[in-house]
Parts: C-alpha cells; sequence; structure tokens
C-alpha cells in the first residue's frame, strides 16, 4: 500500500511538469497518453490499486482519483492556453505596415445616369415618382389614348404573363408613362413628376436594343403650361447632362398620348465626337386631352407636357459605349471603368 501512495505524488508532480512545459498541442496530446493514456504511467498506477489488501483499496482509490481529477483539469487548462497560442499570429505583428485596403463596390453607370437626371429635375421641382413593372393594358395603352387596334401598339409589343382563362392577362411595362396615369389618377393638378424605371420590350437584343432597358419619362400638369416652358426644360436638363455647350431641336413627331408631338435631337461635342450634328435623344409632346379625360382631369382648364427618353442612350452617348448589351453582362471589366 505505501509502495502504491508513494509513487502518486511524484507522478503528479512530473506529469504536471510535463503538461506545463508542453509548448503545443501536438505535444500535450503526447505527454498526456504518456501518463493517462492506456498504457500510460498513471493508468498503470491505478492498475496496481487492485493487487493492494481489500481494506486498502476505498483510500487508496480516493487518493489516486483524487490526483487523476487534478491532472485531468491541469491538461484542460493547457489546452486552452495552447488553443488559444495556436490562433495567435506566428510573426509578431509590424503596426508599420499600410492596411489592406478592400475593394470597393460602385454603382452601376445605369444608375450613377439615373442619380444626374434625377438630380438635375430636382433643382426644378420635380419629384420622382414609382409604380409597378408588372401592369395591365389600361395602365399600359388604353389610358394612353393607345386602344388595342392602335398602330402603335406594333411597336411596343411586350411581354404577357399567365392568366386564367378568360381573364386579361398582366404585362410587363413598355414605358413608365403607365406611372404617369397612376399619380393622375391618385392626385389632383398640379403635377410635377419624373419616373425612372426598368422597362420592356419584345426586342431581339442587338447593339442597340435590349428586351429590357431603362427610362425616365417627366409629367407636368398645370394652368397655362406651354410647348416653350417644354422647351425651356429639356434644354435646362441636357445642358446640366450633356454640357453647358449643348442645343436642342424639337421635329415634329407623332404619339398617341400628346398633341402636338415632337422628337428631340440634341447637339453637343459629344455628338460631334460621334460625327454627327444632330443625334436624336428623346420624344415629348403636349398630354393629348383625352389622356386628361381617362383621368379625371378637365382638359379645359388643365394644360401639361410629357417627355421620355432612354437611360442606355444616355449613358452610351455620355461614355462613347457602343453595345447596350455591355449594361446586362455584369462585367466587371465593363463596369468598374466608371
Ligand atoms: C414620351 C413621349 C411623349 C408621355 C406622356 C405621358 C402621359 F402619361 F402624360 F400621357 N407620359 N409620358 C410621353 C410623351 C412619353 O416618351 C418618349
Amino acid at each position: 500500500m505505501a509502495a502504491i501512495l508513494d509513487q502518486i505524488e511524484p507522478l503528479k508532480q512530473a506529469a504536471l511538469a510535463e503538461f506545463g512545459a508542453a509548448s503545443d498541442l501536438t505535444a500535450l496530446e503526447q505527454a498526456r497518453v504518456s501518463y493517462l493514456g492506456s498504457n500510460g504511467k498513471f493508468t498503470a498506477l491505478m492498475k496496481q490499486l487492485g493487487s493492494l489488501p481489500k481494506e486498502e483499496k476505498p483510500a487508496a482509490g480516493k487518493v489516486i482519483n483524487s490526483a487523476k481529477a487534478e491532472l485531468e483539469a491541469a491538461l484542460a487548462r493547457r489546452r486552452e492556453e495552447l488553443e488559444l497560442k495556436a490562433a495567435l499570429p506566428k510573426e509578431p505583428t509590424d503596426f508599420t505596415l499600410p492596411g489592406r485596403r478592400r475593394v470597393l463596390g460602385r454603382l452601376h453607370p445605369l444608375t450613377q445616369v439615373t442619380e444626374a437626371i434625377v438630380r438635375s429635375f430636382r433643382k426644378i421641382g420635380f419629384v420622382v415618382a414609382d409604380g409597378p413593372e408588372v401592369e395591365d393594358d389600361y395602365h399600359c395603352f388604353d389610358a394612353l389614348n393607345t386602344p388595342a387596334d392602335h398602330p402603335a401598339r406594333d411597336t411596343q409589343d411586350t411581354f404577357y404573363l399567365a392568366a386564367p382563362a378568360g381573364a386579361a392577362p398582366a404585362l410587363l411595362r413598355t414605358h413608365t408613362s403607365s406611372v404617369q396615369i397612376r399619380v393622375m389618377r391618385k392626385q389632383p393638378p398640379p403635377v410635377r413628376i419624373i419616373v425612372p424605371g426598368r422597362v420592356y420590350r419584345r426586342d431581339n437584343a442587338d447593339a442597340t436594343h435590349n428586351p429590357t432597358f431603362q427610362q425616365v419619362e417627366g409629367l407636368y400638369v398645370d394652368r397655362q403650361v406651354t410647348v416653350g416652358d417644354l422647351k425651356g426644360t429639356v434644354e435646362f436638363v441636357f445642358k446640366e447632362l450633356m454640357g453647358p455647350d449643348t442645343r436642342i431641336r424639337f421635329r415634329p413627331h407623332y404619339f398617341s398620348y400628346t398633341e402636338p408631338s415632337f422628337e428631340i435631337d440634341f447637339s453637343s461635342a459629344l455628338t460631334r465626337k460621334m460625327g454627327k450634328e444632330w443625334l436624336e435623344i428623346a420624344g415629348c409632346g403636349m398630354v393629348h386631352p383625352q389622356v386628361f379625360e381617362n383621368v379625371g382631369y378637365d382638359p379645359e382648364v388643365w394644360t401639361g407636357w410629357a417627355f421620355g427618353f432612354g437611360i442606355e442612350r444616355i449613358a452610351m452617348i455620355r461614355y462613347g459605349i457602343n453595345d447596350i448589351r455591355l449594361f446586362y453582362q455584369n462585367d466587371l471589366r465593363f463596369l468598374s471603368q466608371f
């Protein structure tokens, strides 16, 4: 008995010393195995317990179990210390090194151009309105004086959503004019809004077409509004967007929702760089009295104008981009240039 008991304390001390000296987790595991493993020195001592006389076993067992508990606690403590140490950097930190910069994201070029357009219009009292991309025939066409048999429907063929038999299918809006209709039906004049947003047309993609693109439309309704107000507003905004040397001109055109209607050309250093004096950039006109009737405005009291243009086209001219599809390919080699 005495022989075994005498061995416990020195063996425990030796184990504690080795656990403390282990400099990494592998060394600690080796130390654990050499004492507490199935062939370990401490384990061997415990096995000898069996050879003791019956009456000595309980007291000796108590001593040995408490020593074992102490060793296991020391082992756990040391393991925690070494795990912490393993997680720390091996080399000292050089706090004088410059930091690693994160690569910052940026706004898509179309978003940047949209924001520039919105900034310009806000300076002269316009607010941004928005509405659904999934529309119905009424807001996209009928209310805009474009009934089902109207030839203008052909140039604005779009995508239709599946609908139950007999129900009118929803469609993807072909212009943001549908939002202007929604705003007019909801609020009385005066109205001074611009509506940027995504629109859809059944076009095959090529360098100048994409089945989805972005548009900005504007609407101004008040008493005594004239084509002169329209022209002054368009001139102000395009000078801001395309440079102070920008000139604009109106050519007669046809839209079912405006009368008279115009196409807008502009001329600037940018158009000359593209080898042309004038480039077509937008459409506009005085809101058709029938549209006012449709939304519940009295056309004898209220007058107004509207315009619309494509944001991609503005961005392409501004940045010299020759293919609209580049905006939709998410290629960082293209996007990171803006
Ligand atoms: C254009 C050209 C001309 C337009 C008209 C309206 C509304 F709702 F007031 F009738 N919204 N947008 C309009 C007029 C849009 O885009 C080329």
